[in-house]
């Protein structure tokens, strides 16, 4: 078993960012060495704190599905060592942050708006629109690859998708926030890699994967796992998810991720 999830309203819970009701799930997963691979928008910086705290050392993939990163001495997985970066070997299918920045620039231009990414705020105006600390919100500026947008009131979806894509590029949405990514990025094609990476790892074994999100970026997420599970938000599933048919966990945030996964793991095979 392999477990994906996403960060933000779904491990962690929304406004306060907490994940200790998970806790005890997390230590027991870790007990049967079964992986936890963060699946998110969140950027590396972000993640490598998140996984100090847990002490977990499982591969993690960033800023919707545009950097996988493997730790150089993770043992389950062997990679070409011409992808190593720093400590880890990067798999990347995403664009580079200057290239998020410079579509963010054209796009504004098409649409001849102003449109305001994370480079153009602010520690303070981060901190202000999503609740982190500012230690969080520098962490969440350090972008490699994406760029989180806030949404233009001027422009129907269809009319700005069209314009990215015309571009060469994708958005998705989070829980609060647009992200410009490349058009070979995506959570769905990052946990796919994985994935077959692992499987050609260990030809022989069975590998079965559980995928976790809450938001309308995590969608693609969740069409390429074995077990979908949607963990609602305080006003229920987000209309981007809904009418799937895939398993609701019992409650918003760590905890319905720590029920949900509880039942998984719990369950006779
Ligand atoms: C952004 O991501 C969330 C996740 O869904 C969003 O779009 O609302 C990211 O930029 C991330 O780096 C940051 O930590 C998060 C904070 O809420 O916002």
């Amino acid at each position: 078993l392999i477990i994906f999830t996403d960060l933000d309203g779904t491990l962690i819970d929304s406004d306060t960012y907490s994940y200790q009701n998970a806790i005890p799930v997390l230590n027991t997963l870790k007990n049967n060495q079964v992986p936890v691979i963060p699946v998110t928008s969140k950027t590396r910086l972000e993640v490598e704190t998140l996984r100090q705290s847990l002490q977990i050392n499982d591969p993690f993939i960033v800023e919707n599905g545009s950097g996988i990163f493997v730790p150089l001495d993770y043992n389950d997985l062997t990679l070409p060592k011409s992808n190593q970066w720093g400590d880890y070997y990067l798999h990347r299918l995403g664009c580079t942050y200057a290239e998020a920045r410079q579509g963010l620039e054209k796009i504004a231009t098409a649409l001849n708006e102003p449109l305001q990414g994370f480079g153009d705020m602010s520690e303070a105006e981060i901190c202000h629109l999503t609740g982190l600390s500012s230690d969080e919100a520098k962490q969440a500026k350090a972008r490699e690859f994406t760029e989180p947008f806030l949404t233009p009131k001027k422009v129907t979806p269809e009319r700005l998708n069209k314009i990215v894509q015309d571009l060469g590029y994708r958005i998705v949405v989070g829980d609060r926030f647009c992200h410009l990514i490349g058009a070979g990025a995506g959570k769905g094609k990052a946990v796919q890699w994985l994935v077959d990476s692992y499987q050609s790892a260990r030809p022989d074994a069975k590998i079965t994967t559980l995928g976790l999100g809450n938001s309308p970026n995590d969608l693609e997420m969740l069409e390429v796992v074995d077990s979908p599970v949607i963990v609602p938000g305080n006003k229920g599933i987000n209309p981007g998810l809904s009418g799937k048919g895939w398993q609701v966990a019992p409650a918003p945030g760590s905890q319905g991720w720590a029920e949900a996964v509880r039942g998984v793991v719990l369950s006779p095979p």
